[in-house]
C-alpha cells in the first residue's frame, strides 16, 4: 500500500494480532490517528486497505539519538583493558562538538531507521542540553526542540525524557569538564522542563517524563526534589557495570537497585533502564512494584556490560521493554531475538522466556516488549478502541513467512527473517514507511551524510 491515508480510513488484515489473540479478516477503522473500531471476522467492504498481517507497533524505550552518529566507530581493538568507560570517554569526546543541526539531522535519521524497523515509539534519554561550553542556549530546550522537530519529520511517536545530571560519581562528587553540556542544578532543570512541554506541544500525542541519569548523577536529594516536577514516566539507568555496583556498596553499603527502593516509592511510573546487575531480593522488588526493566541487548551486549537475568524476573512476572540506547544498530526484532538468545547461550537451553505452550517465543517477547514499553513510554498498547493507530504490516510473501499462522508469524520474523518482512508501517494513522521504505529517507538520509561530512572532517 503506497497512497496517503484519509484522516478516517480502514484497514482489512488477513491476521491481525488483538489485546486478546490472533485474529482472522480484521477490519480496523482508524479516525483522527486513532484506532476507532476493531471488528474480526469479516470480508474487506469497498474502499477498505487490504493488508496481509497486522500487529502494533512496538516501543523503543530507551534512546541516546546522537549516538547513532558514531556507531561503528569505536570497535578498535588492541587497546589495553578496553571497556564501557572508554567507550564513554570517546562517545563524550564525540557530543563535545555537536551543535543543535547536527543533532537534529542524526535524530532524524536514528528515529527514521526505528520506524523502518518496527519502533513507532522512541523514549529519548536525552542530556546533551548546552552548548559546547557549557553554558544554556539562549532558548534553553533548544535541543528539546531538535528532537521534537525530527520526531514531526520522521513521524516517530515521542516520549521525551529530559535527563537531570549533576554529579561525576555516588556522593555528589563534582561533574568533570567532559559534562559540562549535561549538567543543571534542580532550578534550571525545572526551566528547562518548561522549555521541553512547549517543544512538545505541536506534536499530536508526545509524552514528557523526567530522566534522573543514573545514581551516579543524582543525589537522594535532588532525586526527592526531582519527582514532583512532572507526573509522566521516570527513568534512570541503574546497575548497569559492576564496578557502578562495587562503587555504590562502597559509598552506601547498599546495592544500586536496592538503594533505590530504600530512598524512593519506587512504582509503574519508573523504568529501570539496564539494571543488569540484581540479586535475587532486588529482583523481587523490581516484579513487586511494576516498574519496567528497560532492556537494551544489542547495546549492552556491544558495551559488555553483563547479561539481565531475564528469565527469573520473566518466570515471576516482571514487566519489560526493550531500547535500543546507543543505537549502535537499530532493529526493535533483533533486539528481541538478542534478548531470547543471551539467555539461550547462558542456561543452554532453547525457548527459554515464554512460560508455557500458550504463547511461542516470539509471541512472549513481542507481547511482553509491547506492554511493558508502553507502560515506560505512558501510552495505551495494542490494537484496541482509543489506542493511537501505530501499525506494522508484516509481508506474508516474504521468504521468511510463507504458509506461517498466528505466532509463527511473530517467531518467523524476530527469528528468522531479515529486514523485508517488514512492509508498512503506520503512525499516528499515516503512512510512514511503504515498502520498507520511509516516505522521507532520501532527504532525511541526505542531511545526515552532511551532518556526519561536518562532524567526522
Ligand atoms: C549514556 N550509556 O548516558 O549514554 C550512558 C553512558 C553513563 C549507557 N549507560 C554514560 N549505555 O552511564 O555514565
Ligand atoms: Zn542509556
Amino acid at each position: 500500500m503506497t497512497s496517503a491515508p484519509a484522516s478516517t480510513f480502514t484497514l482489512h488484515a488477513d491476521h491481525a494480532l488483538l489485546p486478546s489473540g490472533w485474529a482472522r479478516k480484521v477490519r480496523i477503522t482508524v479516525a483522527q490517528g486513532r484506532i476507532a473500531a476493531v471488528d474480526a471476522g469479516h470480508a474487506a467492504a469497498h474502499g477498505d486497505i487490504a493488508t496481509d498481517v497486522l500487529v502494533p507497533g512496538l516501543p523503543n524505550l530507551h534512546s541516546h539519538a546522537f549516538q547513532r552518529g558514531m556507531a561503528g566507530l569505536t570497535e578498535i581493538g588492541g587497546g589495553q583493558g578496553d571497556s564501557f568507560w572508554s567507550w564513554r570517554e570517546l562517545m563524550y569526546r564525540f557530543l563535545a562538538t555537536l551543535r543543535p543541526e547536527a543533532m537534529e539531522a542524526i535524530a532524524a535519521q536514528a528515529f527514521m531507521e526505528m520506524l523502518e524497523t518496527g519502533s513507532t515509539r522512541v523514549g529519548e534519554f536525552h542530556y546533551l542540553h548546552h552548548d559546547a561550553d557549557g553554558a544554556p542556549y539562549v532558548q534553553r530546550a533548544q535541543m528539546c526542540e531538535r528532537l521534537a522537530a525530527a520526531a514531526a519529520q520522521t513521524g516517530i511517536g515521542l516520549t521525551l525524557l529530559p535527563v537531570f545530571y549533576a554529579h561525576a560519581d555516588f556522593g555528589g562528587a563534582p561533574p568533570n569538564p567532559a559534562q559540562r553540556r549535561l549538567i543543571h542544578d534542580v532550578e534550571g532543570f525545572a526551566r528547562l522542563l518548561e522549555g521541553a512541554r512547549a517543544a512538545l506541544a505541536p506534536l499530536p500525542d508526545a509524552v514528557l517524563g523526567i530522566a534522573p541519569h543514573s545514581l551516579r548523577a543524582v543525589t537522594g536529594q535532588e532525586l526527592a526534589a526531582l519527582l514532583p516536577l512532572n507526573d509522566g514516566p521516570v527513568h534512570i539507568h541503574i546497575a548497569e557495570q559492576v564496578r557502578e555496583v562495587e562503587s555504590c556498596v562502597a559509598w552506601s553499603g547498599l546495592r544500586p537497585v536496592q538503594w533505590l527502593y530504600e530512598h524512593v516509592a519506587v512504582d509503574a511510573r519508573w523504568c529501570l533502564v539496564h539494571a543488569t546487575h540484581i540479586d535475587q531480593a532486588e529482583r523481587a522488588r523490581m516484579v513487586a512494584s511494576g516498574a519496567v526493566a528497560g532492556l537494551c541487548p544489542i547495546t549492552e551486549a556491544n558495551l559488555g556490560d553483563g547479561l539481565f537475568p531475564m528469565q527469573a524476573f520473566a518466570r515471576e512476572g516482571g514487566r519489560f521493554g526493550v531500547g535500543s540506547d546507543s543505537n549502535v544498530l537499530i532493529d526493535a526484532a533483533q533486539e528481541l531475538r538478542l534478548l531470547e538468545y543471551g539467555q539461550r547461550l547462558t542456561l543452554r537451553g532453547r525457548n527459554v522466556l515464554a512460560p508455557d505452550a500458550t504463547r511461542s517465543s516470539g509471541r512472549f517477547l513481542f507481547e511482553g516488549a509491547l506492554n511493558g514499553g508502553a507502560q515506560a513510554l505512558g501510552v495505551a498498547a495494542g490494537l484496541q478502541v482509543g489506542a493511537s493507530a501505530d501499525l506494522l504490516e508484516l509481508d506474508a510473501g516474504h521468504p521468511a513467512m510463507l504458509g506461517r499462522q498466528g505466532d509463527a508469524l511473530l517467531d518467523s520474523w524476530v527469528f528468522a527473517a531479515r529486514n523485508g518482512a517488514l512492509r508498512t508501517v503506520w503512525r499516528h494513522g499515516q503512512c510512514w514507511v511503504s515498502e520498507g521504505r520511509h516516505i522521507q529517507r532520501d532527504t532525511i538520509t541526505a542531511r545526515f551524510a552532511q551532518a556526519l561530512h561536518g562532524l567526522l572532517a
